[in-house]
């Protein structure tokens, strides 16, 4: 392979004549440009420059081989040169090893709140942007763990809690605990070694991890970093190519996958307006507003690479789906009983009753809101055996996953936690986190008078407040801190 400079690479910086570097290898992508999914705009920024740092969140690594042809590969930077500019800090990674060098001990994170402040400040702003990010109002994803507020306990007394046990099992397969470790997109953007730090963790605590299609490993670095009896599960976009999707389905099952999380809530990805303009403003805005590609990063990260996922995806699927897999299917995504029960008759497993972390539709009910409901018509409709019932969102505390088993979930998966635990502290800040949320769990299950995860029973739960959202009528902070009140000619702002 021939070698370059960075200097040779620096003059081909313009939209008909594109090189960049990605990991020590030169590419001429001027006629990728026009093609890149994610717009040809992020492209342009790097040009004649070295993008490996942009590149590696968004992008699996095997992807340039799938995408590119090996002509488009013009050759690769000199060693020396490379390992020379790899030691000069850029202000961004500057600013990280600051914010690491100053965040607190591990030993100091007392509850999942704590690494959420810790992440907040060692996130690239971008990072933090897309993580945090929920749909529109914010209602949705503030609702999920504030729902959680509205649900009383009924504590047991005089019961013998010396040994409590936590392990449960989940679509068949044993776990120390009923929680795992939900799909999340985009690891890289809080960790350089991405989602595999979260299997490392799983594999330490004996939860289950599900992998999400949108990692930025490739799905074999994960089952690659899986350990011996650990379980994984696999979620799924769905594709509008639909050989795409049965050969992900397959490998999926072929490499040992406990089972297949459909992604149903996300036909169209909701507008995460932190993400977006975070985006806007971290690129030229005056070159933005002249823009005229379609697919652009003013639409944040997500959108733009989420252009794949099949919105015409319907009921009638699910026959295909059971007809290229042995692996439990189970939709993911359920906001309603009615669809809970669709999902079972037509032959699922299981659902997760969970609005996407409040990403999609602002104002979908919480996941925990409407478990009882979903309990009770399975039940009238007797499909409630051999059916899994999970529920993702607002899951901060052991209270919080008592509250789902009791109410007749099988498990819960926690997302947005994991991240910021991982990106303040590693694989040692995710399995802190499952740590203390395992500890709070047990104190709950002996002061409720529950030893085993079978004694943890729906009559422990005072219900009545579940569906009144009077008592905590949610702020509407956008609105308020936008709005003027009217003038009046004498006093009032002026
Ligand atoms: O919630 C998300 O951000 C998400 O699921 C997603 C979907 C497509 C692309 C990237 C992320």
């Amino acid at each position: 392979m021939k070698t370059l400079t960075l200097q040779e690479v620096a003059k081909h910086n313009t939209k008909d004549d594109l090189w960049i570097v990605i990991h020590g290898k030169v590419y001429d992508l001027t006629n990728f440009l026009p093609e890149h999914p994610g717009g040809p705009r992020i492209i342009l920024k790097y040009a004649g420059q070295d993008a490996t740092d942009a590149f590696d969140p968004i992008h699996p690594p095997d992807i340039i081989d799938r995408y590119l042809s090996a002509e488009a590969c013009m050759g690769e930077i000199n060693e020396e040169e490379l390992e020379a500019t790899e030691k000069v800090e850029t202000e961004e990674q500057k600013q990280t090893r600051i914010a690491h060098e100053n965040k607190p001990n591990l030993d100091e994170m007392l509850n999942s709140f704590d690494f959420e402040g810790v992440a907040k400040s060692v996130l690239k702003p971008e990072a933090w942007a897309y993580y945090s990010s929920g749909a529109d109002d914010e209602i949705t994803l503030r609702e999920n763990h504030n729902a959680f507020h509205r649900l009383w306990l009924k504590p047991r007394v005089m019961v013998d809690v010396e040994k409590v046990d936590m392990s449960t099992s989940m679509l068949g397969t044993k776990t120390s605990m009923p929680l795992y470790i939900t799909a999340t997109a985009l690891g890289k953007l809080g960790h350089p070694d991405g989602e595999k730090v979260l299997t490392l963790a799983s594999a330490e605590q004996d939860i289950i991890q599900m992998i999400p299609t949108l990692a930025s490993c490739s799905f074999n670095e994960l089952i690659g970093a899986r350990a011996q009896n650990q379980t994984q599960w696999f979620q799924l976009y769905v594709n509008k190519d639909r050989a795409i999707t049965e050969k992900l389905v397959r490998h999926a099952e072929a490499s040992g996958v406990k089972g297949l999380f459909i992604t149903v809530d996300a036909p169209q990805l909701g507008r995460r307006e932190k993400d977006m303009r975070q985006k806007y403003s971290a690129d030229d805005p005056e070159q933005l507003v002249e823009s005229k590609a379609k697919v652009t990063r003013s639409q944040g990260a997500a959108r733009a690479i989420s252009t794949f996922i099949d919105p015409s995806l319907n009921w009638n699927d699910v026959k295909w789906f059971r007809s290229i897999t042995k692996m439990p299917i189970l939709l993911k995504g359920v906001q309603t009983a009615e669809d809970a029960v669709l999902a079972a008759r037509h032959g699922c497993q299981g659902v997760v009753l969970s609005n996407h972390g409040g990403r999609q539709l602002d104002f979908a009910p919480s996941g925990i809101e409407i478990l009882p409901e979903v309990m009770e018509a399975l039940k009238a409709e007797g499909l409630d055996k051999n059916f899994e019932v999970y529920v993702d969102g607002g899951i901060r505390r052991g209270t919080d996953i008592f509250k789902a088993i009791a109410l007749g979930a099988k498990g819960v998966g926690i997302g947005r936690p994991a991240l910021y635990a991982m990106s303040s502290y590693g694989v040692d800040g995710v399995v802190k986190l499952v740590q203390l949320l395992k500890d709070e769990l047990e104190m709950v299950m002996r002061l409720m008078g529950t030893p085993t995860v079978a004694d943890i029973k729906p009559e422990m739960i005072d219900l009545r407040n579940i569906k009144s959202h009077v008592g905590s009528i949610p702020s509407d902070n956008l609105a308020l801190s936008v709005y003027d009140s009217m003038r009046t000619r004498i006093g009032g702002p002026k």
